[in-house]
């Protein structure tokens, strides 16, 4: 095939990935606005390169009419969570999404692969809007933890160094830091709910500091300056207590005074 061909043929997989990556951002997006601990902590993508189409399909005997159906991961999307249980969480997420069907499900968490690699896959299918009419293409969602990919991504350049036969003793340093990681990921479990808590409380003071300080800059373009200059100060004491409780009471008071003057934010 000639690369304007390849080219043509893998845009509307770049833009499955680029929406996807968009969405996915905005999960966590809407959780932090909403003061709640967001099960997605960072999301990538990729299109699969040329080579590693040409790789696949070689390895798997797959002819080229077949290449689309039979290559489910031509788009790649990573979600990066922090702790496991929030795979399950980011799972039923998709699951429940109107805009993907899903396909397919590996849980490599259950079933390990002999590698050592662990991560949740999903293929779902995904619609684009092209010049030529709408696309349903295929995805891959890898989700995992931090430390699993961590190690995923060390493994893999690996396996590119060596051309997928890694020197036994190399396996080994890995089988073990693969067990490492278990060990890893159960014991930042095992912290969790303290770890959500503290990463709650710490979103909701900067959601009130920031909401706070666009109503006091409202105020200052409707009302006295003098009078404001007097909030501000109010607010930089309390700020300095780092008493949430007495911020959310000042924001409060300070909604009262800006409703007289219509000078509540509404954020975009
Ligand atoms: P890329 O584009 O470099 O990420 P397979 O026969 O494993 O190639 P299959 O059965 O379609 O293909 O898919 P599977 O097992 O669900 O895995 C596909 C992708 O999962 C891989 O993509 C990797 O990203 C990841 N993966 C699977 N197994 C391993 C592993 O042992 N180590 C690491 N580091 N990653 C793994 P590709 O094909 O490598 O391509």
């Amino acid at each position: 095939m000639e690369i304007q061909l390849w080219r043509s043929l893998l845009d509307p997989y770049a833009l499955a990935v680029k929406e996807l990556i968009i969405k996915f951002e905005h999960i966590r997006q809407e959780h932090k606005d909403k003061d709640l601990y967001s099960p997605v902590e960072q999301v990538s993508g990729r299109v699969k390169s040329v080579s590693s189409i040409l790789e696949k399909m070689q390895r798997k005997e797959i002819p080229l009419d077949r290449m689309e159906e039979e290559i489910e991961d031509i788009a790649g999307v990573r979600i990066i969570c922090q702790f496991e249980e929030d795979i399950d969480t980011v799972a039923a997420l998709i699951r429940a999404r109107s805009d993907m069907q899903v396909k397919s499900e590996k849980d490599y968490l259950k079933h390990i692969k002999q590698s050592g690699y662990r991560s949740y896959h999903l293929i779902v299918y995904y619609t684009v809007e092209t010049l030529d009419g709408p696309r349903r293409l295929q995805v891959e969602i890898q989700i995992r933890t931090m430390a699993m990919n961590f190690w995923a991504t060390v493994e893999h350049s690996l396996q590119y160094k060596y051309k997928g036969d890694i020197p036994p003793h190399v396996t080994d340093r890995l089988s073990n830091a693969a067990d490492a990681i278990i060990s890893l990921d159960h014991e930042m479990s095992s912290v969790r709910s303290e770890i959500m808590d503290a990463q709650v409380s710490s979103q909701m003071q900067t959601n009130l500091v920031r909401d706070i300080l666009n109503t006091i800059e409202n105020l200052y373009r409707l009302s006295n300056p003098r009078e404001v200059t007097k909030i501000q100060d109010e607010f930089l004491r309390i700020f300095q207590t780092k008493d949430i409780q007495q911020l959310q009471r000042f924001q409060k008071e300070l909604d009262i005074i800006a409703e007289g003057y219509r000078a509540q934010e509404v954020f975009l």
